[in-house]
């Protein structure tokens, strides 16, 4: 039987059928029809404060959920995402940008429209340049292989796509065919050679390492790592991009490398090796570390989505999971070396009246992580002092090599509605929480009593610049942050300027299972963390040119 459907009914269907169950957005009259629309269906429509806040938002449910979405209004909502589909593209994260557009009807000749600029091609061309496909779903004849060819893109590239909705064309109607998700697969013979080359390299050296990076999580295989690693006797580390792709618990897990900016055993294990197996893992400036990673290509096999590389020959028609998939059986075995593990958190025991510093609020976050939270971090010291962190069973999220400041807040929403069992612990500074933290009032707004506990970094301004170079423009206007409960109406806040309230709001903060709890935790000026120490002797030197 065929069976007639509409534009905007479908892809509601096929983005439940691909596993989306949210949408974050902020209506227009553009997309109005459409938005009451998802709002009617099984998907559930998560309003937001602003459109980037949807954007982050619907990054980081991506990254935890295998596809996200977020619907935007044209001009004005759309070019908000801009930034946050950038670093879903820079970050593989399959994110879904449904923009509704102006109708058909109303495209019949250019002329100037509100929250349009240029011509009605300019927002398809800006968005083809940070997506892996996109179109505009102007004709019902064509609209189910267009929507099919975008979506399956997404998720075979783990890269985000636009998709534009001109608003006369939600209802418009067309007969539905069957449904064929194209298999990608290896050439078998390449995949065979390349497995023999990698097998030969592994076995052939002396202290062979694995950098396990984020594609094994985006394509669903870190679940192997823990059996590679243990039947290889390969111990593996991770990049600031990955960090907790595997439980960092793991006997053979030596930490997070990023050359000279991390901590030094990783580094001398992982830069002394004979044979480093780089799994998934796109090598950034911030990656290695600002470039001071001494990783060669003479003893390396770099496997990514997009390509292969074993030394220096590369391997085409390479399915990055199918790889994966075949390299257990393929290598050999080896006895377990001895290896340096991350070191564990110390307990923590408050000194009452001692001021709190950066290094002492980590290892108190430290040993206050359970296996139901999920951290979240900004960027800033917060996420350079975050990389330390030793995260057994949790999630770590962060946005470590786009690096845009107020991803955490909007973030965290989207984390809770990916994985609601989860606590998120969102860490953020000052200067990034004022760009998004407002979004706290959409984390209200959903009535779910959603208990997210954010600690700000408190030190006046953009403390990452100033070892840089600093002057007023690091400085910002002091909040009252612990004091947004009363301008929201809800939420229970802390200020923290020694040990013992430190103890008091984290405490207060975990019993609160109703709303979210804020904690202002005043840190000194200058006072940073070991690995933003290392970092800004690095950048500055570059900064000051
Ligand atoms: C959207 C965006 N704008 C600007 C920057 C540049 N930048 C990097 S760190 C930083 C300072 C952040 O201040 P804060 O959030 O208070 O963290 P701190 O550096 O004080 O730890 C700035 C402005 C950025 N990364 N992202
Ligand atoms: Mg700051």
């Amino acid at each position: 039987v065929s069976e007639t459907t509409t534009i905007g009914q479908y892809l509601i269907d096929r983005l439940l059928a691909l596993g989306a169950r949210h949408v974050f957005g902020v209506p227009g009259d553009f997309v109005l029809a459409y938005y009451k629309h998802l709002t009617d269906s099984e998907l559930r429509v998560v309003n937001m404060a602003d459109e980037q806040g949807a954007g982050f938002a619907a990054d980081a449910y991506a990254r935890v959920n295998g596809i996200g979405a977020v619907c935007i209004t044209y001009g004005v909502g759309s070019l908000k995402v801009i930034n946050t589909t950038a670093q879903a593209h820079a970050e593989k994260s399959p994110v879904v940008v449904i923009c509704g557009g102006p109708g058909v009807r109303e495209r019949t000749r250019e002329r100037k429209l509100h929250h349009k600029v240029g011509t009605f091609d300019s927002q398809l061309k800006i968005f083809k340049e940070i997506t892996v496909a996109s179109a505009i779903l102007d004709d019902a004849e064509t609209a189910q292989a267009e929507i099919d060819r975008v979506l399956f893109a997404c998720l075979r590239e783990r890269l985000p796509v636009y998709l534009e909705l001109p608003r006369d064309m939600v209802n418009a109607t067309f007969t539905v065919r069957p449904v064929h998700a194209p298999k990608e697969t290896s050439d078998p013979e390449t995949l065979r050679e390349a497995l023999e080359e990698i097998a030969r390299m592994v076995a052939g050296a002396k202290k062979p390492v694995i950098l396990a990076g984020e594609e094994l999580h985006r394509f669903e295989v870190h679940d192997l790592l823990p059996g590679l690693l243990e039947r290889s006797g390969i111990p593996c580390a991770s990049t600031t991009l990955s960090k907790s792709v595997i439980d960092e618990a793991h006997p053979l897990y030596l930490g997070v490398y990023e050359g000279a900016l991390g901590n030094d055993a990783v580094r001398h294990y992982v830069e002394t090796s004979d044979c480093v197996l780089v799994l998934g893992a796109n090598l950034s400036d911030v990656t290695l570390g600002i470039d001071t990673a001494q990783l060669e290509t003479a003893r390396m096999v770099h496997a990514t989505s997009d390509h292969l590389n074993v030394r220096r020959a590369r391997y085409e028609r390479i399915v990055f999971k199918e790889l994966i998939l075949a390299l257990e059986p393929a290598l050999g075995t080896r006895p377990r070396p001895t290896i340096p593990n991350p070191h564990r958190p110390e307990p923590w025991i408050a000194n009452a009246d001692a001021q709190i510093t950066v290094a002492r609020l980590f290892q108190c976050l430290n040993w206050h992580l359970t296996p139901d939270t999920v951290v979240i971090t900004d960027v800033g010291d917060c996420f350079f002092a975050a990389t330390d962190l030793f995260v057994e069973h949790s999630g770590f999220v962060a946005c470590a090599y786009y690096l845009s400041l107020g991803f955490s807040v909007p973030g965290s929403l989207g984390l809770m509605m990916a994985r609601p069992h989860l606590r998120p612990l969102v860490i953020t500074g000052d200067g990034a929480f004022q760009m998004t933290g407002m979004e706290l009032t959409s984390i209200l707004r959903t009535g779910d009593r959603l208990a997210p506990i954010v600690v700000i970094l408190d030190n006046e301004g953009y403390g990452t610049e100033r070892p840089m170079i600093d002057g007023e423009f690091n400085d910002i206007h002091p909040w009252r942050y612990a004091e947004i409960p009363a301008v929201l109406g809800a939420g229970k806040g802390w200020v923290v300027r020694t040990e013992a309230d430190l103890d008091r709001a984290l405490a207060g903060a975990e019993a609160n299972l109703d709303s979210y709890s804020i904690i202002d935790v005043k840190i000194a000026r200058g006072d940073i963390s070991a690995g933003l120490e290392r970092l800004t002797s690095h950048l500055g030197k570059r900064a000051r040119g």
